[in-house]
């Protein structure tokens, strides 16, 4: 620390590493990391945030849950302020009290979200650890990301979808190398790569691209937005919720011109017999051809020929991105991506194929030797119950209803009590106004986090959390290929705690305190943990440092690299499909799956097939013409630091994009406050009029928080006040949230 009490020092964090300059106790300012080729503008906003006044300053308990256990007035912001140790008191017989008289299963703390990078302090492992030692909770399954992914997908392939997405897709050195023509479904959004879950430190998906430009590949971008793709790609435009159909024209072509890989389809697919007739239109009397197809995807039949034949002549790689499948019936256009690579007959070599979610995250893409990250003990839980996670409303609105989950039929437990640690659900959820009315049955909601974000303003009991850079912490992501000490920058703001001494506090008062500590202070822990990783690392042949080591160095560049990419499974299968077969029940490729067919979903059918959202451009109406995506920010993660953000000139109501033909027709100009609106509600947004949109779409990204409740209209412009919150299908029950239709008015 030199004279005037300033320092400098390196953390991580989902959106990358970046230096943090301290005065005493305050961030004064943050600066690039300089291995870093791309760097992020989100850190400019923390010393704002992290010292903002919509931090949580210490323990609030609603006045009216305290007084009458009320619970229709969540969100009427009258908080009473405890000590810790009387909210600790309160807290701890509450959850008492509903494990007592209504058993585990009455707590829900599937809690999703993001939390923040530190694998320690992660916020979600400390939740679900505490949670458990207390005797279970009611979890959740899959991710608003990709749930419909992680149903769909094994069956199709045999391997889970994380692991295929992770670990078996090629990376971008691999497709620089092989591919030719690279079909994206969706886009391939350097914006999206900005961040990954746990840190990703080089950004490099921007300069993969450029790389791509030079060796002559064809690049396509197939989708609504021409920005969902570098400059230069080729752009498509494709109505929102119509891929399926196009993929289908693509698929037709390659069939009756000749082109479509039989003897690959023939040794290494199943099913493909049952799915041709529906192609050609036998079993139902529609050839899915490409003018079939032109009306429903806004694709000329001349381009969709050229594309086929192109695919089928060159080394191709199917890209589909992972916004297609939070969509209704977002199961049709992964699978039916699967089916044609498989005509096309590359699956397996270099390059070629189909692959998920690159541009998603920052660590897709990127080759490294697996040496795993660092993660919290959760301990056994012993309630069984699990939900798909984007179901949380109708869970809470439908208690012992029955409802279809890949094949099971389930009951929705009766959730009395919800924990919910390091998320934003009032953000992140679809139709928030009917998550308001779900949000009103719990008999009592408890939150940790740091702000006092719109989920946070709608708890009974709120305990301030420590942001990472009060705590210290190990930032280390599978995906990436640096190594943090992410020290103690500051001292915890206000009143906060770690979550981790929330827990410890709770726990100690449920009498399971050395259960759920074992014994160590969160320095210990991080010790202990960090051996874990050291020793994989030793088993690996990677050189890790020791913790002091670590800790005096900052940060450290692991040598990661493979000699050989580590992509067994689809490479394995090809050259010996007998020897290595899929997990699958056929050890093949499933393109016609007995399984999914034996669950008798409409929604869902046995092979891939063409089935129209409710809501999507084809179903525009007069009262809802505009078809409403809502991808992910550009310039920041989800809703984080949002108050700060939001506190930036201009920066508030969020912006829509909107077409300049339908700006025209509505008098509406660049920089207009205009009304976003359908059936479900109403938000406030600033337009942008562009012509890098399809006409017809309009593209309002999450990330602001929502109002208060009772409002007719979202000041802040939140999109899922807009969306339909509604099943994938019966197989997937993925968020549908990139599924809604709406009007646009100038306000
Ligand atoms: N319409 C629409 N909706 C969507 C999507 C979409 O495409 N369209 N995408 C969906 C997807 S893919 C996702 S992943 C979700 C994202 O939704 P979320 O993951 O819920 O969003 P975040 O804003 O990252 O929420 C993380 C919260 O954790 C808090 N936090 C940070 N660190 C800590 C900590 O150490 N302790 C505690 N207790 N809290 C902490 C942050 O302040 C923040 O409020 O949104 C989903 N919603
Ligand atoms: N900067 C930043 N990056 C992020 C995040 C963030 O908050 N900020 N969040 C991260 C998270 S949690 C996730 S899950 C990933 C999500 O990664 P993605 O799912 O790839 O991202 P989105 O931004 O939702 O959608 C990308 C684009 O898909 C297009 N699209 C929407 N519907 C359709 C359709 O039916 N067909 C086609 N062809 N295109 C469609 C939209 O134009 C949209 O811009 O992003 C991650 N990256
Ligand atoms: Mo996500």
């Amino acid at each position: 620390m030199d004279g005037n009490n300033r320092q400098r020092r390196v953390t991580s964090s989902h959106w990358g590493a970046f230096e943090v300059e301290t005065e005493g106790d305050r961030i004064i300012a943050t600066y690039p990391f300089g291995p870093d080729p791309s760097p992020p503008a989100i850190p400019a906003i923390l010393p704002a945030a992290v010292h903002h006044p919509s931090r949580i300053a210490r323990p609030a308990i609603r006045r009216a849950w305290l007084a009458t256990r009320d619970r229709a007035g969540r969100g009427d912001g009258d908080y009473v302020t405890p000590p810790w140790d009387e909210a600790l008191d309160i807290a701890a017989a509450e959850l008492d009290r509903i494990r007592k008289t209504h058993g585990n299963g009455a707590i829900y703390g599937g809690s999703y979200g993001w939390a923040s990078a530190g694998r320690f302090h992660h916020a979600q492992g400390q939740v679900h650890r505490f949670l458990n030692m207390i005797g279970g909770y009611v979890a959740s399954f899959g991710s608003y990301s990709t749930g419909c992914a992680q149903s769909i997908m094994p069956h199709v392939f045999g391997e889970n979808f994380l692991t295929l997405t992770y670990e078996v897709q090629d990376s971008y050195a691999t497709i620089a190398e092989h591919t030719q023509t690279l079909v994206m479904f969706g886009g391939i959004n350097p914006k999206n790569s900005m961040v990954s879950m746990g840190g990703i430190t080089e950004h490099q998906t921007g300069g993969w691209f450029d790389r791509f430009a030079e060796t002559g590949m064809t690049r396509v971008n197939i989708g609504p937005q021409r920005t969902d793709a570098p400059e230069g790609c080729d752009w498509l435009p494709c109505r929102p919720g119509s891929d399926t159909a196009l993929m289908l024209a693509l698929a037709y072509v390659l069939e009756t011109e000749g082109l479509a890989d039989h003897a690959f389809l023939d040794r290494y697919s199943t099913g493909y017999d049952r799915f041709r007739p529906y192609l050609l239109g036998d079993t139902d009397g529609t050839p899915k051809s490409p003018e079939w197809a032109a009306p429903l995807t806004g694709v000329s039949p001349e381009k969709v020929r050229a594309l086929a034949r192109r695919m089928a002549t060159t080394r191709t790689l199917i890209t589909v991105a992972w916004s297609l499948q939070r969509a209704e019936h977002g199961e049709q256009p992964y699978w039916m991506s699967a089916v044609l690579a498989a005509m096309l007959g590359q699956i397996g070599l270099p390059g070629g194929g189909v692959g998920y979610g690159y541009g998603a995250i920052g660590g897709i893409g990127k080759d490294f030797k697996p040496i795993g990250g660092m993660t919290l003990p959760q301990g056994d839980n012993r309630v069984s119950d699990v939900i798909p996670v984007a179901r949380v409303a109708d869970m809470l609105l439908n208690p012992g209803q029955p409802y279809d989950f890949n094949g099971e039929r389930r009951i929705y437990p009766d959730i009395r009590l919800v924990y919910w640690a390091g998320g934003n659900p009032f953000h992140h959820h679809q139709d928030l106004n009917r998550l308001h009315r779900a949000w009103e049955q719990p008999e009592t909601i408890i939150v940790n986090e740091p702000w006092w974000t719109a989920t946070a303003q709608r708890a009974d009991i709120v305990f301030p959390a420590t942001t990472p850079y009060e705590r210290e912490d190990i930032g280390r992501s599978p995906l990436d290929d640096y190594l943090f000490h992410m020290p103690q920058l500051i001292p915890p703001v206000d009143q906060a705690r770690d979550d981790y001494a929330i827990f410890a506090g709770l726990a100690d008062r449920l009498g399971v305190g050395e259960t759920f500590t074992e014994g160590r202070d969160p320095a210990q822990w991080i010790a202990h943990l960090y051996q874990g990783l050291q020793d994989r690392g030793a088993a690996a042949g990677v050189a890790v440092p020791s913790l002091s080591e670590l800790r005096a160095m900052n940060w450290v560049k692991l040598d990661l690299a493979a000699e050989e990419q580590p992509k067994p499974v689809l490479r394995r299968f090809r050259a010996d499909p007998d020897g290595a077969p899929l997990k699958t029940p056929s050890g093949k490729i499933e393109i016609f799956s007995d399984r999914i067919d034996s669950f008798g979903y409409e929604d869902c059918p046995g092979h891939p097939v063409w089935l129209p959202p409710k809501e999507w451009p084809g179903a525009a109406t007069a009262e809802a013409p505009l078809h409403l995506v809502s991808p992910q920010p550009g310039d920041k993660l989800h809703s984080q630091l949002e108050a700060a953000l939001a506190d930036v000139e201009g920066a508030r109501p969020e912006t829509v994009l909107i077409h300049e033909k339908d700006a025209k027709s509505r008098g509406i100009a660049t920089g207009d406050l205009v009304r976003v609106f359908n059936g479900r509600g109403a938000v406030r947004a600033r337009a942008k009029v562009t012509s890098d949109i399809l006409q017809g779409v309009v593209a309002l990204p999450t990330g602001a928080w929502v109002g208060g409740p009772g409002q007719n209209m979202d000041m802040n412009g939140n999109p899922n006040v807009l969306t339909r919150d509604v099943g994938t299908s019966r197989l997937g029950q993925g968020t549908s949230a990139h599924s809604a239709l709406v009007e646009v008015e100038k306000l």
